[in-house]
């Protein structure tokens, strides 16, 4: 296979040059990694999001220097980009097999984050993480859908259903499993599956028009819920639809009513010394972006996450 598909990723996150795992791996003192999963072959509406982690790096370069002005870390020195996985773009299984062997051993090297990328490879990165830990995961997921559909339109498994296969899997501890931004059309028995599992969901309804001081409860809440869960290892996953469209346009399945990107970021800000494992951005299809507004939205998420990380490691 290995065919170097034209939509991959040219230069690196935060302007970092691409370099190759086996060069990454004998440096020393880079404990993070970026990594693309160019997938869209799962999507339900718009495709695009194969393109999603060379629009990012794109657009992150115009973060600079990278020191954060309230964590004061740079991930500069921390990091570096492996570019792109070689993966199969036609088949859901086979892409599955080859990233399910890939992150495992990049998870064992880095703290990984991965740019997606449709929202179905955070299944098989989940089984990577559990095998490697040998034991379920905490998950925060930021999304406008709740992905909990045991029906992926006729198919076993998509986009929409990666929440419900991890918690069938128990790759996922179910009390540890938290919900942001859900809102779109669904029946019940989806909407309110994490709630009924023992999670806890954080609708955009909910949420809205709290930021800053009024959104610190949340914050709490889910500080409070982890650590009942004794602090298990942490992954955070977002898919870039949990924003507003006015704020993140480009991506398949937009929903009206979403967080703000500044909401986004009081809560990435708030749980930054949480038990973090590593993290995903899915769902950024360019070509419906307009301005690079939700490439910037995204590289500038990641980042926090990032800076929020290495300010809690140093
Ligand atoms: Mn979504």
């Amino acid at each position: 296979m290995n065919h170097a598909f034209a939509y991959l990723s040219a230069g690196g996150f935060l302007g970092l040059p691409i370099t190759p795992d086996a060069v990454a791996s004998s440096e020393s003192g880079k404990p993070f990694a970026v990594a693309g999963v160019n997938w869209d072959g799962s999507v339900t509406n718009r495709p695009g999001a194969r393109l999603g982690p060379a629009a990012i790096r794109q657009t992150s370069r115009m973060l600079c220097d990278a020191t954060h002005p309230l964590f004061d870390t740079s991930p500069l020195e921390k990091m570096v980009d492996l570019g792109d996985l070689l993966l199969p773009n036609t088949n859901l299984e086979n892409m599955r097999a080859s990233l399910i062997s890939q992150a495992g051993a990049l998870i064992g090297k880095h703290e990984m984050i991965w740019l997606g990328g449709d929202h179905s490879i955070t299944l098989p990165l989940l089984r990577a993480y559990y095998a490697h830990y040998d034991k379920p995961l905490a998950c925060i997921h930021f999304d406008a859908h709740c992905d909990t559909w045991s029906d992926h339109f006729g198919e076993p498994s998509g986009h929409g259903t990666w929440v419900y296969e991890a918690f069938n899997e128990g790759l996922v501890i179910p009390e540890a499993f938290v919900q942001i931004g859900i809102r779109s059309s669904g029946v019940r028995e989806a909407r309110e599956f994490v709630n009924d599992q023992g999670g806890q969901i954080y609708t955009a309804r909910e949420l809205r028009g709290q930021d800053g001081a009024a959104l610190q409860y949340v914050v709490e809440q889910v500080c409070e819920r982890m650590k009942k869960a004794g602090n298990p290892p942490l992954y955070l996953t977002f898919d870039i639809d949990a924003l507003d469209p006015a704020f993140a346009p480009g991506t398949g399945t937009p929903e009206p009513g979403g967080l703000t990107t500044s909401q986004a970021m009081t809560l990435l800000e708030g749980w930054h010394d949480l038990n973090w494992v590593g993290m995903d951005c899915t769902e950024v299809a360019p070509p419906y972006d307009h301005s690079e507004l939700t490439t910037n939205a995204a590289a500038t998420l990641i980042w926090t996450w990032l800076c929020g990380r290495i300010a809690n490691n140093s």
